[in-house]
C-alpha cells in the first residue's frame, strides 16, 4: 500500500499561518471535540442549541474574535476565519451564532455605536454574558432589503418602532437585537436600533418544523409600539449601506466556517471507503470511490486557498464587496456538493445521523441561502463584471 497524505498536507498552508493563528485554530477544533461534538447528535435531534456551552465559547475568544478591545480577542481576519472553519467542522448552527454575535451584533455598534454604546453592550457580548441577534430581513423583504416595512417615529426620547423581521438566528434567545427601520421623520432613511429583551413590544416567536441549522434557533422579531430609547439608535448608521457593511463581515466568515463542514465531509467519506468493504474489497480501492475523493480533496484545496488570500487581503484593509460575494458564492456552492456527494459516497447509511454528512447537507442549504442567496452573490459579481446590476 502506497503511503497516505492527510488533505491538510496536500494543501499544505501551515507554512503560511502564524503560531497565533494555528494555535486559536488547534484550540478551537479540541474545544469543538471534546465538548461540542458529544453533545451534538442530541441537540441536533431535539433542535436545541446547547445553550450551557455559551460561556466555554466565550472563554475560547471566539464572538468578535477579528474585533479590538472591549474583551475581544484582536486575532487576524485568517486566524478568525479558521476559527469558524473549526465551528462548522462541528456544525453550521455553531458558526453561525459566532458570525452573528460577532459580524451583526458587536461589528454594527463597533462601528456605528457610540462610546456610551460600546461600553455598555462589547464587553458582555465578548464574555457570552449577553448575545444577540441582527433583524433585516423581513417577511415580504428578503433578497431586497431595501423594502422593508419596518418603521421607526420620533417620540420625544423615544423611537416607536413598528414592524416583523423574519428568519432570524438566535431571536428566541437573545437578549438584544439589532433592528434595522426606516425613520419616518428622516424621510425613510434606513438606520439600526438596539433593542433589548424586556422591551415593551418587543417579542421572538420561534420558527418551527426545520429540517436545516437544527442546532440554532431562528426565529422572528415582532415590534409593536414598540418604545426604545433614543439613546439605542446607532448613530453611525444611515442608508442601506450600514447594515451591508455588516454583512459583508458575515459574509467573509461563511466563506471560511463552510469549508470545515466540507472538510467533515470529506473526512467522513475517508474513512468509511476504507472501512467499508463491498465486492470483497475497501470501496475506497474502487476508482469512481477514488475520483469523488480526489474531486472533494482539490475543491477544499481551491476554497481554502481562495479564503486565505482575500482573508490576507482583508488584514491589509483590501477586500472589497465583490470579492466577499465571490468567497461566499464559490465556497458555499463547494461545501454544499460536497455534502451531498458525501452523503451518497456512504449509501443507505449515510441518511442517518450515524454520520454527519447528511445534517451538514441540510444545514448548508440555510447557508446557501441566507448573507445573500447564491444568485444575489452571482449578480453581485456579474454587477462588478459588467456594470449592469440585473437585481431588478
Ligand atoms: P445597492 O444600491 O446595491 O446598495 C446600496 C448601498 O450599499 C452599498 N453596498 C454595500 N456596502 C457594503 N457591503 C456590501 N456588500 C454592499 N453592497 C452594496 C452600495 O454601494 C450603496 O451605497 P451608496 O453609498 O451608493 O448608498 O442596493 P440594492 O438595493 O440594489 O441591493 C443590492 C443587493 C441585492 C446586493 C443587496 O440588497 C443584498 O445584498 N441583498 C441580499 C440581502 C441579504 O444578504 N440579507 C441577509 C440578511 S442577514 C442574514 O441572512 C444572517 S444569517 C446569519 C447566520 O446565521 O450566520
Ligand atoms: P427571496 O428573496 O424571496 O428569494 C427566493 C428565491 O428567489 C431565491 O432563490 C433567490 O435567490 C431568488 N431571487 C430573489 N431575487 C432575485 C433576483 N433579483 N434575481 C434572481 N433570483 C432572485 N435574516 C436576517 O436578517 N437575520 C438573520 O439572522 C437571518 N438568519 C437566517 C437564518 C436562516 C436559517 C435562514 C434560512 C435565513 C436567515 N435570514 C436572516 C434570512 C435570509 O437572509 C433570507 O432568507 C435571504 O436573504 C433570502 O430571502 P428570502 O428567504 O426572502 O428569499
Amino acid at each position: 500500500m502506497a503511503l497516505r497524505m492527510t488533505l491538510d498536507a496536500l494543501m499544505a498552508i501551515e507554512p503560511l499561518l502564524s503560531d497565533e493563528e494555528r494555535a486559536a485554530r488547534d484550540a478551537t477544533r479540541a474545544w469543538v471535540n471534546e465538548r461540542f461534538r458529544p453533545q451534538l447528535t442530541e441537540a441536533h435531534r431535539q433542535g436545541e442549541f446547547p445553550k450551557a456551552l455559551i460561556p466555554e465559547l466565550a472563554e475560547l475568544g471566539v464572538f468578535g474574535a477579528n474585533l479590538q478591545g472591549y474583551g475581544c480577542a484582536g486575532m487576524s481576519n485568517v486566524g478568525y476565519g479558521l476559527v469558524l472553519q473549526e465551528l462548522e467542522r462541528g456544525d453550521s448552527g455553531l458558526r453561525s451564532m459566532c458570525s452573528v454575535q460577532g459580524a451583526l451584533v458587536m461589528f454594527p455598534i463597533l462601528t456605528f455605536g457610540n462610546e456610551a454604546q460600546r461600553q455598555r453592550y462589547l464587553p458582555g457580548l465578548a464574555a457570552g454574558t449577553l448575545m444577540g441577534c441582527f433583524g433585516l430581513t423581513e417577511p415580504t423583504a428578503g433578497s431586497d432589503p431595501g423594502s422593508m416595512k419596518t418603521t421607526a417615529r420620533k417620540d420625544g426620547d423615544h423611537y416607536i418602532l413598528d414592524g416583523i423581521k423574519a428568519w432570524i438566528t438566535d431571536s428566541p434567545i437573545a437578549d438584544l437585537a439589532v433592528v434595522w427601520a426606516k425613520v419616518e421623520d428622516e424621510g425613510q432613511l434606513i438606520r439600526g436600533f438596539i433593542v433589548e429583551r424586556g422591551t415593551p413590544g418587543f417579542s421572538t416567536p420561534e420558527v418551527e418544523g426545520k429540517f436545516s441549522l437544527r442546532a440554532s434557533p431562528t426565529g422572528e422579531i415582532h415590534l409593536t409600539d414598540c418604545r426604545v430609547p433614543a439613546a439605542n439608535l446607532l448613530p453611525g448608521t444611515g442608508g442601506l449601506k450600514s447594515p451591508l457593511l455588516c454583512l459583508t463581515q458575515a459574509r467573509f466568515g461563511i466563506g471560511w466556517g463552510v469549508i470545515g463542514a466540507a472538510q467533515d465531509c470529506f473526512e467522513t467519506a475517508l474513512a468509511y471507503g476504507l472501512e467499508r468493504r463491498q465486492f470483497n474489497r475497501p470501496l475506497a480501492s474502487f476508482q469512481l470511490y477514488q475520483a469523488e475523493l480526489t474531486e472533494m480533496a482539490t475543491q477544499i484545496t481551491n476554497a481554502q486557498l481562495l479564503a486565505l488570500h482575500y482573508g490576507r487581503l482583508k488584514d491589509q484593509g483590501r477586500l472589497v464587496p465583490e470579492q466577499v460575494s465571490l468567497l461566499k458564492r464559490n465556497n458555499v456552492r463547494m461545501a454544499r456538493d460536497i455534502a451531498r456527494n458525501a452523503r451518497a459516497l456512504l449509501g443507505g447509511i449515510g441518511i442517518t445521523d450515524a454520520y454527519p454528512a447528511i445534517r451538514h447537507m441540510m444545514n448548508l442549504e440555510s447557508v446557501y441561502t441566507y448573507e445573500g442567496t447564491h444568485e444575489i452573490h452571482t449578480l453581485a459579481v456579474a454587477r462588478a463584471l459588467t456594470g449592469i446590476a440585473a437585481f431588478e
